[in-house]
């Protein structure tokens, strides 16, 4: 097991949950302010932070991005939205396979484009689920998913569970950036149940330090946040705040 791996998955084991910052590179204005947000980030106590966005986005640019994260000493994941997402500067990488899209480019193609990149970079890969629940927003759009419906949370389990038997350690259940409801704790709470040992990640319209800690106690590892961060970096330090004091 690779290095940000087995930090994440000791984290799980021990009860601790997770928080991952999300940064669109295609919304950073310039480095200086990046760096100050991020150390802000760190010093509310986030874990990680996760780099990547649907549109938009260069390998050039998440390389600058990246190395202004790494001056924070926080480990810095790629959650690409395409093959132009990898950047040889980042720790690991979401190797996510879209299961829920109508797109094999989504499901497996990409992922083949990628892999000899991302093993002649050296970068660590973190085979995830990428699951979509709802709303879906530009990640919904651009990868041609069909979200499950926000009442069903045995569709959202037994994707959970597939992706499971097929070896996925990660899977993460997405309402899509900006999501005007965030994924619901019940298909958190079933994921869970069905599957324990995989590591839960969940995101999309968080915006409340209640919800953060609502997702979280519903049995999420790790509760990410993007907006917030851009708009009203404040609060994102309460959700941190809620998302680290949260119970197991
Ligand atoms: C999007 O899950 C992430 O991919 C974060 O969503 O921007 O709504 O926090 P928000």
């Amino acid at each position: 097991m690779g290095r940000v791996a087995e930090y994440l998955l000791s984290m799980k084991e021990s009860g601790q949950k997770i928080h991952m910052s999300l940064i669109d590179p295609e919304k950073v204005e310039s480095s200086e302010q990046l760096l100050r947000l991020a150390e802000e980030l760190k010093g509310a106590g986030t874990d990680v932070f996760l780099v990547g966005g649907s549109v938009g986005v260069s390998e050039g640019l998440v390389d600058d991005v990246i190395k202004t994260l790494k001056a924070v000493g926080l480990p810095v994941i790629l959650f690409p939205g395409n093959v132009s997402g990898v950047s040889r500067y980042a720790d690991a990488i979401l190797f996510m396979s879209l299961l829920n899209s109508d797109d094999p480019y989504f499901i497996i193609g990409a992922h083949v484009i990628a892999a000899p990149v991302i093993r002649r970079y050296g970068i660590e890969p973190l085979p995830t689920a990428y699951i979509i629940v709802g709303y879906g927003g530009a990640a919904g759009f651009i990868g041609r998913a069909r979200p499950i419906p926000y009442e069903k949370p045995d569709l959202t389990a037994a994707h959970v569970l597939a992706a499971n038997y097929l070896g996925m350690r990660f899977a993460y259940l997405e309402a899509g950036s900006g999501a005007p409801r965030n994924v619901p704790p019940e298909h958190i709470k079933l994921s869970k149940l069905v599957s324990p040992d995989t590591f839960l990640i969940v995101g999309g319209g968080i915006r409340e330090p209640e919800t953060a800690r609502e997702v979280a106690e519903a049995g999420a590892d790790a509760v990410v946040t993007g907006t917030i961060i851009e708009r009203n970096p404040e609060k994102a330090k309460r959700i941190i705040k809620a998302v680290k004091t949260s119970k197991p």
